[in-house]
């Protein structure tokens, strides 16, 4: 299966890997906003030396029980980012957000994919990538980040994900966005409980039979630590446990942190799995 983002076209056949890239908030108040640009563009460079094959840009905007980044501070950040990594890394730039205009911004800075937590809903997101040929990622979510419920009720979470995500890519094409450019995501960890994350993971080939290329992000989440006990910073195990069983039950792209750890593990399920 192919994948058209932007210049690029990706042959999901091997899984890919999505390398995370935070953009965090400058923490000096007179020292420009250098010094944050220029950690996130080389944490960048070095995820592609380890083997991303695509780096997922983020202001932060999209996390669950964030603060809203005001629209222009979102700009001051990522901006930046895709300009110096476009010209740094021969990978697809994805940038994670929902605002349109900083879509807008982002394409015109060289961002090849939107990975949108909110699946195109925010007015004019929809015509921000039909106007280009950039990919989207549609992601499931209930509310918004800063409103996700704490204790969110599904009668069927597979069911209701799965009918969620066709609709909004029904949406997307109608709006003129190719099949092939579009990806899909259960979105494990927003507005879920770790049952709901683990339902969704273990039917994740029901979510695949849409026909869509599915993008799996478990990566050191909540889920992961309920089931081991560990904290944050012990769940690189875990989290190669997760993204292993996420591409042998179809996923196209798996989003993590810990690019070289996650490479080495895909490369042994493919040296075995047919
Ligand atoms: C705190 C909690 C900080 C959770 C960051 C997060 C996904 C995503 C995120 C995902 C797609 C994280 C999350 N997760 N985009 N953005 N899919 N498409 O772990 O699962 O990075 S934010």
């Amino acid at each position: 299966m192919h994948f058209d983002c932007g210049s690029y076209q990706l042959d999901l056949a091997c899984p890919r890997v999505m390398g995370i890239v935070n953009v965090t908030p400058d923490s000096f108040s007179d020292g420009g906003r250098y010094a944050s640009t220029q950690l996130a563009i080389e944490h960048g460079v070095r995820l592609v030396a380890e083997g991303a094959d695509i780096l997922d840009i983020g202001g932060e905007s999209t996390r669950p029980g964030a603060e809203p980044v005001p629209l222009d501070e979102e700009l001051k950040r990522v901006i930046p980012v895709i300009e110096g990594l476009v010209n740094l890394v021969d990978v697809p730039i994805s940038i994670d957000t929902y605002k349109p205009e900083v879509m807008r911004a982002a394409i015109a800075a060289g961002a090849d994919l939107i990975n949108d937590v909110q699946a195109l809903q925010e007015p004019g997101a929809l015509e921000a990538v039909a106007s280009s040929n950039a990919g989207v990622c549609l992601m499931h979510m209930l509310g918004t980040p800063q409103t996700m419920q704490t204790d969110p009720q599904y009668d069927d979470v597979v069911a209701e994900v799965l009918e969620f995500l066709r609709l909004r890519a029904e949406a997307a094409v109608a709006a003129g966005i190719a099949r092939e450019r579009i990806m899909l995501d259960p979105g494990f960890g927003f507005a879920k409980r770790s049952v709901h994350n683990i339902a969704l993971l273990r039917e994740l080939p029901k979510l695949c039979a849409l026909g869509y290329p599915v993008l799996a992000g478990l990566s050191r989440k909540s889920v992961l630590g309920h089931i081991t006990g560990n904290r944050v910073e012990d769940r690189l195990p875990p989290s190669i446990a997760a993204a292993v069983v996420a591409v042998m039950k179809g996923a196209g792209v798996v989003r993590v942190h810990d690019v070289k750890a996650t490479k080495d593990a895909l490369a042994v399920v493919a040296a075995i799995i047919d």
